[in-house]
C-alpha cells in the first residue's frame, strides 16, 4: 500500500532569537515528524535540542495537554477540576467580569501575559479584548527586557530596530555583550556567530559556549558592565580611535562624558571588572577598528544597574561611528514585522482603549495581587507566572485568595493553571494558521495548521472572540477572522500572493538585500541625534550621562546567582516533556572549584541556596563555567516537578532595576550551604 506523504512548511513561534523554519511531515494525513526546514537560513534542516524532542513529544500528546475547559472543584493550587462546556466557561467568566466591572470598575480585572507564543495573531489579538474591557495589565516586558528598552530609547530614541544579521558579511568584528546565543539562539550561534570569520568578543561573567567560541572573552564580574564599557572607551579615545566627525555631527553631549572616559583607564577597569587591562586594550582596538556589530543581550540588563549598564555599553557604536553603515550597528530586540510595515498598535487594538490601562510591574505583581481591595479577577495567558516571576511564595499566597477569580489559558496544566477557577485549553502552533517572525534575523514566516486541535482546544484569538460575544460587545475588531487578519498583515508587510502561496515558500526575508538601519543617521530622539547626555533622562530623575559605576563586591558569604536560558527548556515550557526532563537531569547549581573547596562542597552533593525570599535545594556541580563568587542555575523548571514545589524564582526577590521597574533577576544574592537532612 503506498503512503501518502505530505510536507507542510511552518515556523517556530517560541520566544527565541532563531525563529526557525519547520517542515512538518504528514503520512496518510497524520503528523509523523516535526523537523527543521532544510531551506531555512537559520534552522538549516534541524530544530534545536529542545524543540526536536518536545514538538514530537509533549506538544502532540493528549495525555499531557489541556483538552477541555475546566472548572475548579478542589482547593486552589491543588489542580482539581471537572470538565465543563465552552458555553458554561464563557458564561461563568463573562458573568463574573460584568459583576466586577459594575461593582469595582474594570481596573479591578488584571491580566498577565507574555510570549508563550509569538505568532502574531495569538500574541496580539487578545489585547483587543482587554483594551476594550479597560482591564489593568502586568507590564509584560518588566519580567524580561524593559530596562534595556528604556535605556536604548534614551540614547537612540528607539530600541526595536536592530542590525540585519546578513550584514555580517561586511563586518570585521562581532561583540556579544551579555547574551548567550549558544543556548538562547543556538542556530544563530552555530551558523552566524561561531562559523563566521570575523573577530569575536564576548562580555559575560560566565564561560559559556558562546564565550568559548570567541577570540576574546571579557569575563567581567557581574554588574561591572558600565565600568568595562568606559575603560574600552578610554583606550579608544587615547589611541585616536574615536570617529570625531561622526561624534560632532550625529551625537549630542560627548564633551560631558570626556572627563569620565579620561579617568577610566584599563588598569582601573581591571580593578573594577576583573578583566585584564591588556585584554581591555585589545578588545577596544578590535571593536573600534570596525566595521563592528554589537549584540546587546537581554541577560546583562537584568540587574540592579541594568539600565545604566545598557546606556554605557550602548555608547560604543556612537563614539566609534559603528552605526548606519554596512557591517555595523547594534541589535537588542528587533521587531521585524514593524520594520516590514505592520502596524502593531492597530493589531493589538489600541483604537479600542478608552483610557491608558493601569500597569503594574511584575516586580510588584505578587504583592498587589495579595490585596483583596485591588484586584478581583485575574487572567493568565501565554505565560506561567508561578514558574517565571519573582516572589514565588507570595504569589502562591495571593493566588490562594478565595475571592480572587482566576482564569488561566494555556496548552499545558502548569503550576499557574493549578490555581485557576476556570482553565481554558489553548490550541498549539501546530493547530492553527498564523504568521511568525524573529526578533533577531529579518525573516517573517507562516505558521501552518497541520492537525486538528486536540480535544476542544482553541487558539487564543477564538477564545477571546467568544468572550467578547459573551460580554455583548459589538466592535468589529473583536470579531475579525483569522483569514482577514492574516490577509491584512500580509498586505501591510508587502507579502504578495496571499497566505496559501506564502505557505509554499514558508518564510521570506523582509527585503532581498540587507537593510541598514539608521543609514540616514536621523535618530528619533528629541534632538534627532544620538543623545550621549540626555535631558530626557534628567527629566526622568536619572543621571544625564551613563555612570561609570559598578556593583559593590559581595562579602565572601554571599553569591550572585545567575539564572539564564537553559539549553533544555524554553523559559518555562518543555519542563514537562519526560524525555527532555530526563536529558536535563537533576536541578543543578554550578559552583567554581575555588568556592566549592572553600565551602567544603563536593561535586554532586545537595546544597541549599537561601535568601530573604526563600530557600532552594539543588545539586552542586563544580565547574569553571562559573567564576568565583558567582553561581549559575538555569531557569525554566516547573515548580510542581521539583523538591518542595519550588524553582529558582523562589529566590528571586523582585528588586527593581534602575529603569522601567524592570527585573534584576541576575543580581539575586544568596548564601550557599551544604544540605544537612534537617536544614530544610
Ligand atoms: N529566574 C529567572 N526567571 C526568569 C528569567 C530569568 O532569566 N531568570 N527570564 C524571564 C524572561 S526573559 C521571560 S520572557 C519570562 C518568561 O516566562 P513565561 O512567560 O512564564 O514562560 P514561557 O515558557 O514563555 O510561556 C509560558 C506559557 O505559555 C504557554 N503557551 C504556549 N503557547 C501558547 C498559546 O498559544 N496560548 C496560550 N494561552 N499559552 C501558550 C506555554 O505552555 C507556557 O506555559 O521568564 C522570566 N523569568
Ligand atoms: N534555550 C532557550 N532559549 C531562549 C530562552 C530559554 O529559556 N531557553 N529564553 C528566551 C528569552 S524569553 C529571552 S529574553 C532570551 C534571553 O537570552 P539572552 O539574551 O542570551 O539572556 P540570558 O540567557 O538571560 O543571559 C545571557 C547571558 O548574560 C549573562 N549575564 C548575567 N549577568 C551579567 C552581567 O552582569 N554582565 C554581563 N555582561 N552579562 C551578564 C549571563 O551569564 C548569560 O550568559 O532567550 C530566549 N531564548
Ligand atoms: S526554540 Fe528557537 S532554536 Fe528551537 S526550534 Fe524554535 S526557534 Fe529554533
Ligand atoms: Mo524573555
Amino acid at each position: 500500500m503506498s503512503e501518502n506523504i505530505e510536507i507542510i512548511k511552518s515556523n517556530c513561534p517560541r520566544d527565541c532569537y532563531d525563529g526557525c523554519g519547520i517542515s512538518i511531515e504528514k503520512i496518510d494525513g497524520r503528523i509523523s515528524r516535526v523537523m527543521g526546514d532544510e531551506a531555512h537560513p537559520v534552522s538549516r534542516g534541524r530544530l534545536c535540542n529542545k524543540c526536536a524532542i518536545a514538538y514530537n513529544g509533549v506538544w502532540q500528546d493528549e495525555n499531557e495537554r489541556l483538552l477541555y475547559p475546566l472548572k475548579r472543584i478542589g482547593e486552589k493550587g491543588k489542580g482539581q477540576f471537572e470538565r465543563i462546556s465552552w458555553d458554561e466557561a464563557v458564561k461563568t467568566i463573562t458573568g463574573r467580569l460584568k459583576a466586577d466591572i459594575a461593582g469595582h470598575g474594570p481596573e479591578s480585572i488584571i491580566h498577565t501575559h507574555y510570549s508563550g507564543t509569538l505568532s502574531l495573531i495569538a500574541l496580539l489579538f487578545p489585547m483587543r479584548f482587554f483594551l476594550k474591557l479597560g482591564a489593568s495589565e502586568v507590564d509584560p516586558d518588566s519580567i524580561c527586557n524593559a530596562a534595556g528598552h528604556a535605556a536604548l530609547s534614551l540614547l537612540y530614541g528607539e530600541s526595536h530596530v536592530g542590525f540585519d544579521p546578513r550584514t555580517i558579511r561586511d563586518s570585521n568584528c562581532v561583540l556579544i555583550w551579555g547574551a548567550n546565543p549558544s543556548h538562547s539562539g543556538p542556530h544563530s550561534h552555530k551558523h552566524w556567530f561561531a562559523a563566521s570569520a570575523v573577530k569575536k568578543i564576548v562580555a559575560d561573567p560566565l564561560r559559556t559556549k558562546t564565550a568559548r567560541d570567541a577570540d576574546y572573552h571579557l569575563q567581567l564580574r557581574p554588574g561591572t558592565d558600565a565600568a568595562l564599557a568606559y575603560s574600552l572607551l578610554h583606550v579608544m579615545q587615547r589611541d585616536g580611535l574615536f570617529d570625531d566627525d561622526f561624534i560632532s555631527q550625529h551625537t549630542l553631549g560627548s564633551e560631558e562624558l570626556l572627563t569620565v572616559i579620561n579617568r577610566c583607564t584599563p588598569q582601573w577597569g581591571e580593578q573594577e571588572t576583573g578583566v585584564p587591562a591588556a585584554l581591555i586594550e585589545e578588545a577596544a582596538r578590535c571593536y573600534a577598528a570596525g566595521p563592528s556589530l554589537l549584540w546587546l543581550g537581554q541577560g546583562f540588563q537584568r540587574q540592579l544597574n541594568g539600565g545604566n549598564c545598557m546606556r554605557a555599553v550602548g555608547l560604543l557604536p556612537a563614539f566609534t561611528g559603528n552605526i548606519g553603515k554596512p557591517g555595523t550597528g547594534f541589535t537588542y530586540v528587533t521587531i521585524t514585522p514593524g520594520l516590514a510595515g505592520l502596524d502593531f498598535d492597530a493589531m493589538a487594538g489600541a483604537q479600542l482603549a478608552s483610557a491608558e490601562p493601569v500597569s503594574v510591574s511584575h516586580m510588584d505583581f505578587a504583592e498587589q495581587l495579595t490585596n483583596p481591595d485591588r484586584f478581583k479577577s485575574l487572567f493568565v495567558w501565554n505565560t506561567n507566572p508561578v514558574a517565571s516571576t519573582p516572589n514565588q511564595a507570595q504569589l502562591r499566597r495571593a493566588l490562594q485568595r478565595e475571592d480572587l477569580f482566576t482564569v488561566v489559558i494555556d496548552c499545558f496544566p502548569t503550576d499557574s493553571a493549578d490555581y485557576a477557577d476556570i482553565v481554558l485549553p489553548a490550541a498549539s502552533f501546530l493547530e492553527f494558521d498564523d504568521l511568525t517572525f524573529s526578533y533577531f534575523h529579518y525573516n517573517i514566516g507562516v505558521q501552518s495548521r497541520a492537525m486538528e486541535p486536540l480535544g476542544e482546544a482553541l487558539p487564543n484569538q477564538e477564545i477571546f472572540r467568544r468572550l467578547a460575544k459573551g460580554m455583548g460587545y459589538t466592535e468589529k475588531e473583536l470579531f475579525e477572522t483569522d483569514e482577514d487578519l492574516i490577509a491584512s498583515m500580509l498586505e501591510q508587510m508587502g507579502v504578495e500572493g496571499g497566505f496559501r502561496e506564502f505557505q509554499q515558500r514558508g518564510w521570506q526575508p523582509i527585503s532581498a538585500e540587507p537593510i541598514i538601519p539608521w543609514a540616514d543617521l536621523q535618530f528619533p530622539t528629541p534632538s534627532g541625534r544620538i543623545e550621549l547626555a540626555s535631558a530626557t533622562a534628567e527629566d526622568q530623575g536619572l543621571p544625564r550621562i551613563p555612570q561609570a559605576i559598578s556593583d559593590k563586591k559581595q562579602n565572601g558569604e554571599q553569591f550572585r546567582l545567575i539564572t539564564p536560558a537553559s539549553d533544555y527548556r524554553m523559559n518555562d515550557s518543555y519542563a514537562n516533556d519526560p524525555k527532555l526532563a530526563r536529558n536535563a537531569g537533576d536541578p543543578e547549581v554550578y559552583i567554581h572549584p575555588h568556592d566549592a573547596e572553600r565551602l567544603g562542597i563536593d561535586d554532586g552533593v545537595a546544597v541549599t541556596l537561601s535568601n530573604d525570599s526563600g530557600s532552594l535545594r539543588l545539586t552542586a556541580t563544580v565547574d569553571e563555567i562559573a567564576m568565583p563568587g558567582v553561581i549559575v542555575s538555569y531557569k525554566g523548571r516547573w515548580p510542581k516537578q521539583e523538591h518542595e514545589r519550588k524553582n529558582v524564582n523562589a529566590l528571586h526577590t523582585g528588586q527593581k532595576a534602575d529603569m522601567a521597574e524592570s527585573t534584576s533577576v541576575h543580581s539575586t544574592l544568596v548564601s550557599v550551604n551544604p544540605c544537612t537532612a534537617v536544614s530544610e
